[in-house]
């Protein structure tokens, strides 16, 4: 018999869906030490927060986030807000003894990001950040593929994610749909909304990055700002591209953008080895595109690998093989596999630890385009 996990969620934007959706939905799938329980959403807006917690099923609504922390009867928060409060509510629910689920990406920079590690290791409370695209199962394979050595040395890990929603001139800046155009509340453009889940993906599966070389471009230049309804100047990148070696010796070439006309999310990763390449594409995530120079000469040429079989990861807890899953499932194996985690002790990537990694790439990486110099993670 599962205990209780009872979850407090901070924010209820589409993420906050995203999570929800994990928590409702986890135990159905797989079995745990723990069930989710969805005990309160907290949000400013009252009535907004009573409409989010009748829609998902949350018991109680809360309107400060300090008072919140404060319930013995909440065990897990997860701090859906804009980027700007992840430092203050993840450093007072370490305080208050609760496990911690950010969402990426983890601080407004690295001198946050290393407080809230402090915090929350000092307190020794379960802590992970939301970089879902892990547990996408084609992604977790490439994982297991390049783990067991089917790519020799690696010299080439190509990342794009590119999307084209921020287009039009008469798109405002900041409020609540609109944050990640405010570098007030979301601290970098694409750099920390992108390129972070790229970057996260690569030292996962590439290790770490050594150096890098960017540049970043804003293309609408001003504004109007919901909050102050003036017009002012748009200070987030709206595109960034940058190269970079890695530690393993591979060149690293990464682009993310909000001005790809065509494009809504389209999230790619190829990694090009020895023996064998790896590419995988956000718009196709169930399959996985494998090349291995090893193949028999006539035979040899990319496979399409549909990773939807029981020997998949996180496949034998779905449907029959064949059947393919969607972007929200991610989602639902961080939480199965957080809870596992939890019940065991032990921590389960990406920690607020492995994502202030990510963050010294992403300041580096904004440091760079900045001085135009070669930057050192
Ligand atoms: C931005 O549009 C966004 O929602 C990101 O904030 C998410 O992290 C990404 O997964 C999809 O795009």
């Amino acid at each position: 018999m599962s205990k209780p996990l009872n979850i407090a969620m901070i924010g209820y934007g589409f993420m906050g869906r995203a999570h929800s959706n994990a928590y409702a939905n986890v135990s159905h799938y797989f079995d745990l030490p723990y069930k989710p329980v969805l005990k309160a959403v907290c949000a400013r807006d009252k009535s907004k927060a009573e409409a989010f917690a009748a829609q998902w099923g949350y018991e109680s609504v809360e309107t400060d986030w300090k008072k919140l922390l404060e319930r013995k009867d909440i065990d897990a928060v997860d701090i859906c807000t804009p980027n700007n409060l992840h430092k203050e509510i993840s450093i007072a629910a370490a305080k208050a003894g609760k496990a911690i689920l950010c969402e990426k990406p983890l601080a407004m920079n690295v001198a946050e990001g290393e407080e809230m590690c402090d915090a929350v290791e000092k307190a020794g409370v379960a802590n992970t950040v939301w970089y879902n695209y892990r547990r996408i199962p084609a992604v977790t394979f490439a994982k297991q593929l390049i783990d067991e050595g089917k790519l020799g040395r690696v010299f080439h890990y190509r990342a794009n994610f590119l999307q084209d929603w921020t287009i039009s001139a008469d798109l405002p800046q900041g409020g609540a749909a609109l944050w990640r155009l405010d570098a007030a509340a979301a601290g970098s453009g694409v750099t920390g909304d992108l390129l972070a889940h790229c970057i996260d993906t690569a030292l996962w599966l590439n290790g770490s990055i050594k150096n890098v070389s960017a540049m970043t471009e804003t293309f609408i230049k001003e504004r109007k700002h919901t909050l102050t309804g003036k017009v002012e100047k748009v200070t987030i990148d709206d595109a960034c591209t940058f190269m970079g070696r890695f530690e393993n010796g591979s060149l690293a070439l990464f682009e993310s953008t909000r001005y790809a006309r065509g494009h809504k999310a389209l999230y790619t990763f190829e990694i090009n080895g020895e023996n064998a390449s790896i590419k995988w594409d956000l718009h196709d995530l169930h399959r996985l595109q494998f090349f291995d120079y090893r193949d028999a000469g006539p035979l040899r040429g990319w496979r399409s690998i549909h990773v939807t079989d029981g020997d998949h990861p996180y496949m034998k807890h779905w449907w029959v093989p064949g059947l393919s899953i969607g972007y929200e499932c991610g989602f639902v194996h961080q939480v199965a596999d957080f809870i596992t985690g939890m019940a065991a002790g032990k921590p389960v990537g990406p920690t607020f630890r492995d994502a202030l990694e990510t963050q010294k790439v992403c300041d580096a990486v904004l440091a760079s385009a900045k001085s135009g110099a070669w930057t050192e993670v």
